[in-house]
């Protein structure tokens, strides 16, 4: 593709254009070498957009079946009654397990798929162990300069998962009544501390607004050990649509209190471990020692993505760097 293609893509991007997304979302798929390296110069591009910087990229967690997909058509639903456009990806980080898509029929169908200011996808990451799923994180980066805000749905138990949800400015862990689970998770160091939490199925349960007192209550006390801001506790019914305004609002209060340098810094690393991921996935640790070792490379790459380099941009260089050192050899 051309430079001045790509340049177009990108302004029809940044206008939300539905079927320009498409495209971008095609591209960044396509493991063709030619196509590779556009997707590597598109995200280059995409990444200092003035929508992109300006985006909220929110993680929706916790554990299967607790409500998150129908969360986020809920939420979905409520930002476009305030005219923020919105993606959403849903992320199954196990193509094999059963149960199906994490986006279920259900929700899925809760989306209008002729609005043009929505865009949903759903991805498997396949299993894959250990860092980013490299589509996951390129969506992301699609939709945050195409939209307002981008919601990411990813079960958030387990290592390897939450992965994901590292690419969000800012984590919601959803839980439902009686599942003391979550405070476990979150004290063992499992799961990651959210920003937000919410108990959803508000409307199943008299125990809901207990549970979420407790909630916290419990996390209030964690603060200092680990805990280093308040973790507000939402009570929602995303079935009748309850609560869900109020998350809204929390949502946009804290994305006004996230100061640009920090979220910089936050995506520049995402970009560093991404890099690393896509790199260490083609060349194994072979590949990260002859370049001199994981730090070195880290360093290497928060320069590169300083410098507004896209994480493939810098994986495809240490590939080509890496292939000259073995030839010459
Ligand atoms: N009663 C009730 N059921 C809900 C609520 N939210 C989701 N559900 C149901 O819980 C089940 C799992 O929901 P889903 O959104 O797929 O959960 P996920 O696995 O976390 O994405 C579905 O049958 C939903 O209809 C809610 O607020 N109240
Ligand atoms: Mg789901």
């Amino acid at each position: 593709m051309a430079s001045a293609d790509l340049g177009a893509l990108v302004e029809r991007i940044g206008r939300g254009e539905k079927t320009a997304v498409a495209a971008a979302l095609n591209l960044v798929e396509d493991t063709r070498a030619e196509a590779r390296e556009n997707a590597g110069a598109l995200l280059g591009l995409l990444r200092g957009s003035a929508r992109s910087q300006a985006s909220h990229r929110i993680g929706i967690t916790g554990p299967p079946g607790v409500g998150k997909s129908t969360l986020a058509a809920a939420l979905a639903r409520v930002l476009r009654e305030d005219k923020k456009t919105v993606g959403v990806l849903a992320v199954d980080p196990s193509s094999t397990r059963s149960g199906g898509a994490l986006l279920g029929d259900r929700a899925r169908m809760a989306f209008d798929p002729a609005d043009e200011g929505l865009f949903v996808r759903s991805v498997a990451t396949g299993g894959e162990v250990g860092g980013l799923a490299h589509s996951a994180a390129a969506i992301v980066r699609i939709f945050a300069a195409a939209y307002d805000v981008v919601l990411i749905e990813t079960t958030g138990v387990g290592q390897n998962e939450t992965d994901v949800a590292d690419v969000a400015d800012t984590v919601v862990l959803v839980v439902q009544p009686g599942s003391g689970d979550a405070l476990q998770f979150i004290k063992a160091g499992v799961m990651e501390i959210p920003d937000l939490c919410v108990v959803n199925k508000a409307d199943e349960s008299v125990l809901a607004q207990r549970a979420a007192a407790d909630l916290s209550s419990a996390l209030h006390a964690m603060r200092g050990a680990g805990v280093d801001h308040e973790v507000k506790v939402c009570l929602t019914s995303a079935l009748a649509g309850t609560g869900v305004r109020e998350l809204a609002t929390l949502l946009t209060q804290r994305r006004a209190t996230l100061p640009d340098s920090s979220l910089r810094t936050h995506r520049a690393l995402v970009d560093v471990s991404w890099a690393l991921s896509l790199f260490t996935r083609a060349h194994g640790s072979h590949g990260t020692e002859a370049l001199g070792g994981t730090e070195a490379l880290r360093e290497e790459a928060a320069a590169r993505a300083a410098e507004g380099v896209s994480a493939l941009q810098i994986a495809a260089e240490w590939s080509t760097r890496y292939l000259d050192a073995a030839r010459h050899r």
